[in-house]
């Protein structure tokens, strides 16, 4: 068939919106007619090739849709089921999913592999075969996906709000709850207001933080993050510091994470100054594949405790947490809705893109 995608086919260059070919499912796919995808910053980050993707590819990871046709051998989803796509695949059957750690399923080895995983590709214009973004693609009127891809829902969950389950939502929230193991009484401290780190801020408010200090040197952001739960804002990490200091009567702060539009050496210096004994610096943000520098004190880590955890999709198990986050959605603890700034058509994908590096967007989605 044939549907309408934004691809990109060279680093650095703006998303195409055109007519792409799209085959039909195959073993253990789904074809799936997506409602909306959300604007995340990891697209950006193929673009500038921090993430090492295979071009030419379609773009986009969050989203929700409803199947529309299954390939040979589905068996836990069918046509008209709706679907919150998950941008790592969660098989439920290898070993890191048997140990409640779908976030790193042996699946996610093809993540950027580029073809689908039987190594043939669906998507294909010009001539060439388009990889599809961490299998998904959802930059896309419709897409073929594996059945590990994607999270059944209720028919009556709100797709377009949905679809920011599948990364910046999950992630964020995963960040401190999961991966910072955060705690009701906690100080949490956010680094970088954006789609993720928002979802962080509300992760820490559900925990039960008592201090949410948000930093982003965007004066709409800081504006923005006490609706969802932070209880200070600051600028940059020099004004955080003595705020935290006051705050916590000189402990400082239980969990910091990270999440920077870029993941930088510095930052984490930077974190871990601000944490106390045995805090949690977690490292959420994207960094660029080839950076080896990161700045720390190893005095600080033996002294103190202080750890360094990398997170991934926020350490969740997406066939589980999309769920209970939807459910927290529900019981109204969970802003979504708050979540979306600005909408846009597919046409207009690099206009939201633009509109997310000035700062105007917590969250930018494509309505299809
Ligand atoms: C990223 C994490 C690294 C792989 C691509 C997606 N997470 C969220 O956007
Ligand atoms: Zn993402």
């Amino acid at each position: 068939m044939k549907t309408k995608a934004a691809v990109l086919w060279g680093v650095n260059e703006k998303w195409e919106v055109e007519e792409v070919e799209l085959d039909g499912p195959r073993a253990a796919e789904v074809l799936v007619k997506l409602t909306a995808c959300g604007l995340c910053h990891s697209d950006h980050h193929v673009v500038t090739g921090d993430l090492p993707a295979p071009l030419p590819i379609v773009g986009g990871h969050e989203g929700a849709g409803v199947i529309v046709e299954v390939g040979p051998g589905v068996t836990e989803v069918t046509e008209g089921d709706h679907v919150v796509m998950s941008f790592l695949p969660a098989c439920g059957r290898c070993k890191p999913c048997a140990r409640g750690m779908s976030n790193l399923c042996d699946l996610g080895a093809m993540l950027f592999a580029g073809p689908q995983l039987d190594g043939t590709y669906r998507v294909h214009a010009r001539g060439r075969d388009i990889s599809q973004l961490l299998l998904v693609g959802t930059f896309s009127e419709y897409t073929v996906v594996p059945m590990a891809s994607v999270v059944k829902v209720d028919d009556g969950v709100p797709l377009d709000k949905a679809a920011l389950l599948g990364c910046g939502v999950t992630t964020g929230y995963g960040s401190v709850v999961r991966t910072g193991q955060a705690q009701a009484g906690d100080t949490v401290v956010v680094m970088g207001i954006g789609g993720v780190g928002i979802n962080a801020v509300q992760g820490a408010k559900i925990a039960g933080a008592r201090s949410i200090i948000a930093i982003d040197p965007v004066e709409f952001k800081r504006a923005r993050a006490p609706e969802f739960g932070a209880t200070h804002v600051a600028a940059c990490v020099d004004e955080a510091r003595p705020l935290i200091k006051e705050l916590t009567a000189g402990e400082m702060a239980n969990v910091c994470v990270i999440t920077t539009d870029v993941g930088r050496g510095p930052y984490v210096a930077q974190a871990l100054s601000m944490v106390g004994k045995r805090g949690r610096v977690v490292q959420a943000a994207v960094a660029p594949a080839t950076d080896m520098s990161v700045e720390m004190s190893l005095f600080d880590l033996f002294s103190f405790e202080k750890q360094v955890r990398g997170c991934l999709f926020g350490s969740s198990n997406p066939r589980n947490d999309i769920i209970e986050l939807l459910s927290l959605y529900d019981n109204g603890q969970l802003k979504l809705d708050e979540l979306i700034t600005r909408e846009y058509a597919l046409d207009d994908v690099n206009e939201g893109y633009a509109d997310m590096l000035s700062g105007k967007n917590l969250r930018g989605l494509i309505r299809y």
